[in-house]
């Protein structure tokens, strides 16, 4: 994306400027690499008429087959602009050109082919009611759009999220309006770039661009707001939730974690190893999944932790297209400053630095950019801050347990619920413990490989509903019953 590009809302078809702009700075080097077009009160309540008049109109009454067949033509146009999404991706970002081609930008595409392939075979429910007075009746439900949804998506996975709930939000007939996290507006542009030259109808997808202090809050308490769809910080959903409350919109949300890694003692110790390096330092640490508590059994506690040590020293850190670059920066100075505090508090709280703990030393334009070290703690107590707060940053804590029970108790002592991995030889004990772990997801001697089919969210502070497969179709539809009386003669 050129230097001087500037970024702009998407309204009714239309990119929209605006008086106000702020710069989109690139992590790696802190240098601006676009300029972002600030929507005000006005552009947002455009996008809502735009996008109600599009649901109500060419969007909505389409027939289910050409709207699927529109969003097909979204994926393949994504497809074809590849490269300027992984270029954008990592523009705004940092992370590794590897993890953009194998994570962020395909699950881009198969989402829209994943929920518009869905939806052409979901159908409603049928029951023949037969009452204990003779009366017969066939009911039946026929799913109805909600009508227009804010999806309002973050900066972690910033392609793949806002797709994970545009795409099952439009299959279902609802138009949408996007608004991406501030750091990360560069791919929600050019989806609304490929929105347009696809052909999807004016206001049935809008991206309203700001930062969520100055716009957030007039879209998600807007009337005319039918549903919100969110993913991010528990604390941004909490107020979320209060501004949707006046007008009782439908929510789902999935927010944070303080997820568990359990390491047992029947574990293959390398493939354990490698997969909670993986769990822990995939993205920096920036996915709502990732370990950040990891129990190992005593009897392979010390083999464990000099294994991920080796690994987290054996991490390459440094520029995204760089060969073998597994971790960038953080995304912004201000998490960095965050993660950073947590990395001082550990240190507050007694933790034993095993490695890491600070900022790896640069001398070219890297040592502008917020780049971290992936560290991995022991000693605290599982009630410790550190132990207890979500860091969204590459660094677990490794603690030692006995047995099953003791372990399901721990890992579930948190106020989140959002994920885990369970590693282990023994089948029995995997179904056995996986069950009993408070949370929406287990993983079993893997992480984060994903079936868009399956429910997907949290509970406790995690988040609210689910999404995924017919989870996602039921979030973003509404069943109306229909009730028809049989008469005998
Ligand atoms: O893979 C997904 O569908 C998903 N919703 C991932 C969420 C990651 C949160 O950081």
């Amino acid at each position: 994306m050129p230097k001087n590009k500037i970024l702009k809302s998407y309204v009714n078809g239309k990119f929209i400027d605006s008086r106000h702009y702020f710069n989109n700075i690139n992590p790696v080097n802190g240098e601006v690499i676009s300029k972002i077009a600030e929507a005000d009160k006005d552009i947002i309540d455009a996008a809502v008429a735009s996008a109600k008049h599009a649901q109500e109109n060419a969007w909505g009454q389409m027939p289910v087959n050409d709207r699927c067949a529109l969003l097909h033509k979204v994926a393949d146009r994504m497809a074809e602009r590849e490269q300027e999404f992984i270029d954008a991706e990592i523009a705004d970002t940092g992370k590794s050109l590897f993890q953009v081609q194998t994570i962020d930008i395909p699950r881009g595409t198969a989402n829209f082919r994943t929920f518009a392939d869905m939806v052409k075979f979901d159908s409603g429910e049928t029951f023949i009611t037969e009452l204990a007075n003779g009366e017969k009746a066939i009911n039946y439900s026929v799913n109805k759009p909600l009508g227009v949804v804010a999806v309002i998506s973050p900066w972690n996975l910033p392609l793949l999220l806002a797709t994970w709930k545009i795409a099952p939000a439009m299959a279902c007939g609802n138009s949408v309006i996007l608004k991406p996290s501030e750091e990360t507006s560069s791919t929600a542009f050019l989806l609304a770039e490929v929105m347009d030259e696809v052909g999807i109808p004016n206001g049935a997808f809008n991206l309203i661009l700001g930062r969520g202090s100055n716009v957030g809050d007039h879209l998600t308490s807007h009337s005319g707001i039918n549903a919100i769809t969110f993913t991010g910080a528990s604390s941004t959903g909490k107020q979320i939730m209060k501004s949707a409350s006046d007008t009782v919109k439908p929510v789902s949300f999935e927010l944070g974690g303080k997820n568990s890694a359990i390491v047992f003692e029947d574990a293959d110790l390398d493939k354990a190893i490698a997969g909670v390096a993986r769990s822990s330092f995939t993205n920096c640490g920036q996915v709502c999944l990732c370990t950040e508590k990891v129990y190992v059994h005593r009897s392979i506690f010390v083999e464990f932790v000099e294994g991920l040590k080796a690994q987290a020293e054996n991490i390459k850190i440094g520029y995204p297209l760089e060969e073998d670059v597994f971790m960038g920066p953080l995304v912004s100075k201000a998490h960095q400053q965050k993660v950073l505090s947590y990395y001082e508090l550990a240190r507050e709280e007694g933790a034993n630095f095993v490695t890491g703990g600070g900022t790896p030393k640069f001398s070219d334009q890297r040592q502008h950019g917020y780049f971290i070290e992936p560290t991995v703690i022991t000693g605290l107590d599982d009630h410790a801050r550190t132990n207890q707060e979500e860091i969204f940053g590459p660094i677990c804590h490794i603690s030692a347990f006995d047995d099953e029970n003791e372990v399901i108790k721990r890992a579930n002592d948190t106020e989140y619920g959002l994920a885990a991995s369970v590693w282990t030889e023994n089948i029995s004990r995997a179904h056995r413990v996986s069950a009993k772990i408070d949370v929406g997801l287990v993983w079993v001697n893997t992480w984060f490989l994903r079936d868009l089919r399956t429910p997907f969210g949290g509970v406790k502070l995690s988040g609210v509903g689910r999404e995924g497969g017919k989870h996602s179709l039921g979030f973003y539809s509404e069943p109306t019953n229909i009730c028809i009386k049989i008469d005998e003669h």
